[in-house]
């Protein structure tokens, strides 16, 4: 590099420390820690292949909900991202290099959890994404660039692995054939989804895409949703993914990358606390097939995840942030312990959605 994060920040109009920060497994997260203070990020530009598209939609939703929330009363600055612009007006830095830096207020007072401490945790998680959800349901999505086309086409994804097992590129497929067959076994879930949205009984809404538990903000006083973030990923989707999405990580009983199987497993109170704080914010707008397929879209969206974690330990660890060897194969792990466990508790899961529909 030929130059320095503080060069970057300079570019932003602020002279301060920077320091990595964070636990994102895509982009390079830095805090610049000032009064007030930042996040710096570097986009990963291998995976999103069009930063100028990613930040179009950022800054465009963003807008739209700074101009709700002032509407509602709240206050701009803690319940949205606000992209702060370069000294000459851009919502990006590009560098000579050809990376893309962008820059965000930091939002105070509040936390992004690694893991669920307390079922009303996850509740307010589950609120605030909803919240999200309902706030954009009325954003323009022709306007929204896909920016990681096909990102939940399930069947897409899983053409890829069976790709990536093909390839073989590093050598990896022989080691981990279980896990591989576990994949195989259950193709026919992929088009569950996308079939639905297909032929019109799923309805296409503009989603977040991302709904990991450390991608919301939470007060770090009353617990309560503040901002949701991350919204690299957000485009016309299935809100089922981001129901989905956020079980997946948020109600398993263990860390994503966790080593000892017997730890994990889907914890009903977790996914119930989950699907009251969802439903209480969406439940009135849900179609008969997405209240039919929520209890489905867990272990699908769990399903998909594993597949993409245990297709990058084929490929080789080119697209999640590594820190350990076999790291995506471990988190694959889970995810596949996770997918049989919610298998064996669909009937029970159905039951506890039918409670708040
Ligand atoms: P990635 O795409 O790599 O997951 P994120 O945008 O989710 O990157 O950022 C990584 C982490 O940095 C988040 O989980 C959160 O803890 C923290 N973070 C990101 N943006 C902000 C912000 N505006 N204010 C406070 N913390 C933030
Ligand atoms: C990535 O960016 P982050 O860490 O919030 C990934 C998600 C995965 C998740 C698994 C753009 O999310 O799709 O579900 O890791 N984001 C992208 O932890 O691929
Ligand atoms: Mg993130």
């Amino acid at each position: 590099m030929s130059y320095t994060l503080e060069d970057i920040v300079r570019k932003f109009a602020i002279h301060v420390n920077v320091e990595s920060y964070g636990n994102g497994h895509i982009n390079d997260t830095y805090i610049v820690d000032d009064e007030p203070k930042y996040i710096l990020q570097r986009i990963n530009h291998a995976i999103f292949k069009n930063p100028e598209q990613v930040m179009s939609n950022i800054l465009g939703v963003t807008e739209f909900l700074r101009k709700k929330i002032i509407a509602e009363g709240g206050d701009p600055e803690r319940e949205t991202l606000t992209v702060i612009k370069t000294v000459d007006g851009d919502s990006f830095y590009k560098t000579e290099d050809g990376n893309y830096f962008r820059m965000y207020n930091y939002i105070e007072n509040a936390v992004s959890y690694e893991a669920v401490e307390a079922p009303e945790q996850f509740y307010q998680a589950a609120r605030a994404f909803g919240k999200f959800q309902n706030m954009l349901a009325d954003y323009p999505a022709e306007k929204l660039y896909e920016t990681i086309p096909f990102f939940h086409d399930t069947t897409k994804r899983f053409a890829d692995f069976k790709k990536a097992v093909a390839d073989d590129a590093a050598g990896r497929a022989a080691s981990v054939q279980k896990e591989i067959d576990f994949v195989l076994a259950r193709y026919a879930d992929t088009g569950v989804v996308v079939d639905a949205i297909a032929d019109g009984r799923v309805p296409l809404r503009v989603t977040h895409n991302d709904t990991k538990l450390n991608n919301v903000m939470l007060d770090a006083v009353s617990g309560e949703g503040v901002c949701v973030i991350d919204l690299d990923t957000v485009m016309p989707g299935s809100l089922l993914y981001d129901y989905g999405d956020a079980l997946r990580f948020g109600a398993s009983s263990g860390a994503e990358d966790e080593i000892d199987l017997d730890k994990i497993y889907f914890d009903l109170e977790l996914f119930e606390a989950f699907t009251k704080g969802f439903l209480e914010e969406v439940g009135d707008k849900l179609t008969p097939a997405e209240i039919e397929l929520l209890p489905f879209s867990a272990k699908l969206l769990t399903y998909e995840c594993g597949m993409r974690f245990l297709g990058d330990y084929l490929n080789g660890d080119t697209y999640f942030k590594i820190h350990r060897e076999g790291h995506n194969l471990d988190r694959a792990r889970t995810q596949f312990k996770l997918v049989a466990d919610i298998e064996s508790k669909l009937e029970e899961m159905k039951k506890i959605v039918a409670k708040y529909i």
